[in-house]
């Protein structure tokens, strides 16, 4: 009794941890409600969001005015050298995940644009939430009219899906 007690409490604890991770992925529309546009301010709306392993990029623009270019690396992210890139995508509406930690850079192919700021820098953080960033939060403004509280309101929603979970667990556990 007390093997198999203790055997379904390691699938409940693993089926916790899978389901926990799932939760956590997100999806992030790219400008937010602007998407992917010359007139967004991407660096704030980069800065607002929280990218981690297993989170998807999701790029929306009009097809064949814009496109998404991925470029090499930080000189030709500043410079919109477009002609390094390692990826190109077009029709509208791209997703793209973000698989492993680091930093990515994305701008738009079209002659001008990217030049008109339609670049942005996702850095992506190890699953476990753990944050490369030191020092970033010197340079970000304290607040901006336009934007939206999504990513803590998205936390402590996974945080209460995660809590339904652990209570559903000890429930299993106690009558067992
Ligand atoms: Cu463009």
């Amino acid at each position: 009794m007390e093997v198999s007690s203790r055997f379904v409490l390691l699938v409940v604890l693993i089926l916790i941890a899978v389901l926990a991770k799932q939760s956590l992925a997100a999806k992030h529309a790219v400008g937010g409600s602007q998407g992917w546009d010359e007139s967004t301010d991407f660096n704030s709306w980069a800065s607002a969001q929280t990218f981690k392993v297993g989170d998807e990029l999701e790029f929306k623009y009009t097809a064949g005015l814009h496109s998404v270019v991925e470029l090499a690396n930080e000189s030709a992210f500043k410079s919109c050298d477009i002609g390094t890139s390692l990826n190109s995508f077009n029709g509208g509406s791209n997703t793209i995940k973000l698989s492993k930690p680091g930093t990515r850079f994305f701008a738009c192919g079209t002659s001008g644009h990217c030049q008109q700021g339609m670049k942005v820098k996702i850095t992506t953080a190890a699953a476990d939430g753990s944050s490369p960033s030191s020092s970033s939060s010197a340079t970000t403004p304290p607040s901006s009219p336009g934007a939206t509280p999504s990513t803590s309101a998205a936390s402590s929603h996974q945080l209460r899906f995660i809590s339904f979970f652990a209570l559903v667990a000890s429930l299993v556990v106690y009558f067992i």
